[in-house]
């Protein structure tokens, strides 16, 4: 139940997310920790940063955000059709990291809040609820994945 308009104002934002993965990963993941501090307590290899400054200069953090933003990248480009992306990803974050589905929610909200003050001009509220969709959408398939793999999330 996302239109063909709504996957095109995703990958139309995506388009310039993806000029520069590193810099958005990493103030992805330091937005997500500083509006969700529960969400370090997955990271002990990020437990020494302690203020802005430190995660701003940590190599690590803007590696992973890159990660992390890459992978979703990935998912949101099969507009839905996201299974064999979706499944590597639900096992290790369901039975390895044991992220649980409230702090994908978060870094969804965080993602869309974050481009809304980026991109005021190209991420207005229509193309922001497409994202919304979108993410719900990835949150929910995750949802379904964790408990095949026996992680309640
Ligand atoms: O799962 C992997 O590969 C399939 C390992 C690398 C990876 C991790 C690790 C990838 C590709 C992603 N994450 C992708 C991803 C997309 C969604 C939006 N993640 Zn991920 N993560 C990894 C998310 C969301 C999300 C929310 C939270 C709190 N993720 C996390 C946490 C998390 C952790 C702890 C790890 C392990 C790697 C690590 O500690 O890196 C410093």
């Amino acid at each position: 139940e996302i239109s063909d308009q709504e996957w095109q104002r995703v990958l139309d934002i995506w388009g310039q997310v993806e000029t520069d993965l590193p810099t958005h990963g990493q103030e992805v993941i330091i937005r997500m920790f500083q509006s969700h501090p529960e969400t370090t307590v997955h990271f002990p290899k990020f437990k020494h940063l302690k203020t802005l400054d430190e995660m701003k200069s940590s190599e690590e953090l803007k590696k992973h955000g890159t990660t992390v933003l890459k992978a979703l990248g990935r998912i949101l480009k099969q507009k839905g059709q996201h299974e064999a992306e979706l499944k590597p990803l639900a096992q290790s974050h369901a039975t390895k990291h044991k992220i649980p589905i409230r702090h994908l929610e978060f870094i969804s909200e965080v993602i869309v809040a974050f481009f809304a003050d980026k991109y005021s001009a190209d991420f207005g509220a229509d193309s922001q609820a497409a994202m919304r969709k979108a993410l719900d959408m990835f949150r929910n398939d995750m949802a379904s994945k964790y408990k095949e793999f026996g992680f309640q999330g």
